[in-house]
């Protein structure tokens, strides 16, 4: 059947309800309701109970560490685990991350050293890293983007070599297997932590939540007692605490997620694959695909457009794409350096960071996960194309409705 026209160009939607980059995934519901009733039975709602308890045991045997603390979100996780490696001073991190990577450090007063990125893989160029340590650089944030793996072992060395730990922010890469070390193992290689998030745009989710991975068993005593106010027994407070803590539901929805976390990544696979092909011949499109880890989740599917090349800018093609209910997305423009509070710092504290900025404006990511169908991908697929033939009307059209 030829396609219809584009909706930009006065066609109707190809979807009637939006195509979201981050539909959550929904275990099934009979195994919920399941989950639920037995947590309304016991009585016991939140507080370390058997889910989370559960839900720890599941996330540390998948990524084959010693502890899990589950935490409320990995933002939060993220602070808890400064907090509790007592940094200070300065982190290097990538700019090229959602902003809550840079947040969580400066809410826990750390200053962000912004650094490159590799164009290769989006993640954090580990030279670029080893450049910018100072003697007041507390640690190493890398930030394992797109669900698959930054070069930890080659950061772990620059990390070790420097005195330094090296932390990461895994949040999009639950399912990602990484060598961990204890910190009385400063030569062992790897990262003393890793955070992922559970929330409900992830591979699997908990609603809201998180967990920090470590092998370190007194890191993770410390985590467990700063997530529960600081209390290390009945009546025994120990030190400053938060509350953190993720509640018997959640855990239980991420229980019965990490059931189907096979299932989606092989779905999550093949959409990738079917975008990947679909798009091949697109002048000016290319789909991010670096070497990945045999553990990747393969959750976001992620175009690069170049300008240069392709007869529509990315962010034309984004506003096509809405226009037809494809909720494409260009995470994580502008990058974190030219967000707020960053960007109004001194400049002499603004880093140049070419790489990053380039991938920024290039970057599309298109609708994936479990409530992306094969047949959406073709859809999608075609009317990406239909836009690129069509880019003089489109163009025109755009610039039209922005001059009125
Ligand atoms: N570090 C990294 C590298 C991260 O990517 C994140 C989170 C974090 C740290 C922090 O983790 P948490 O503290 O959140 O555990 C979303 C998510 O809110 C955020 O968790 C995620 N990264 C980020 C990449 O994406 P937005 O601003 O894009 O959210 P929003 O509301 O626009 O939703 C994203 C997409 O998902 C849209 O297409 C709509 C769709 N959606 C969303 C929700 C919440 C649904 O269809 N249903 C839903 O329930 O940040």
């Amino acid at each position: 059947m030829p396609p219809t026209s584009l909706a930009i160009l006065g066609g109707i939607p190809v979807f009637a309800k939006p195509r979201h980059v981050g539909t959550p995934f929904i275990p099934p519901r009979e195994l919920l309701h399941a989950s639920l009733d037995e947590i309304l039975d016991s009585h016991w709602l939140t507080n370390n109970g058997p889910f989370v308890c559960s839900l720890e045991d599941l996330l540390a045997k998948k990524h084959g560490v010693t502890h899990a603390v589950a935490m409320c979100n990995a933002t939060i996780a993220l602070q808890l685990l400064i907090r509790a490696l007592g940094l200070k001073g300065e982190i290097i991190v990538p700019s090229f991350t959602f902003i809550a990577t840079a947040h969580a450090a400066t809410w826990e007063r750390l200053e962000p050293r912004f650094v490159e990125i590799s164009p290769e893989t989006h993640c954090i160029d580990p030279e670029a890293a080893a450049a910018a340590i100072s003697k007041n650089t507390a640690a190493l944030l890398g930030v394992n983007l797109w669900g698959q793996l930054c070069d930890v072992t080659r950061l772990g060395e620059i990390a070790n070599d420097a005195g330094i730990p090296l932390i990461l922010d895994s949040a999009q890469a639950l399912g990602c297997k990484i060598k961990h070390r204890s910190r009385d193992q400063p030569t062992a290689g790897g990262a003393v932590a890793s955070v992922l998030s559970l929330h409900a745009t992830k591979v699997v989710n908990s609603l809201e939540g998180g967990a920090i991975l470590t092998n370190d068993e007194a890191l993770a005593d410390e985590l467990r007692r700063l997530r529960n106010f600081g209390f290390a027994g009945y009546d025994k407070v120990v030190s400053l605490g938060t509350n953190a803590k993720l509640n018997e539901f959640s855990a239980a929805f991420a229980i019965r997620g990490l059931e189907c976390l096979d299932n989606l990544i092989h779905h999550n696979r093949k959409i990738r694959k079917m975008y990947q092909e679909s798009l091949a011949d697109l002048p000016g499109v290319s789909f991010h695909d670096p070497p990945t880890s045999p553990t990747a989740n393969h959750r976001y599917a992620v175009l690069m457009i170049d300008d240069t090349n392709c007869p529509l800018s990315r962010d034309e093609l984004m506003s096509t794409l809405w226009a037809e209910n494809v909720l494409a997305r260009r995470y994580f423009y502008p990058g974190c350096h030219r967000m707020e509070p960053y960007a109004s710092l001194p400049a002499s504290w603004q880093p140049r960071l070419p790489a990053t900025e380039a991938v920024a404006t290039s970057v599309l990511v298109l609708p994936a996960s479990s409530a992306v169908s094969t047949e959406d991908v073709v859809l999608i697929s075609q009317r990406i194309r239909q836009a690129l033939q069509q880019h003089v009307d489109v163009r025109e059209r755009l610039q039209g409705s922005t001059a009125t």
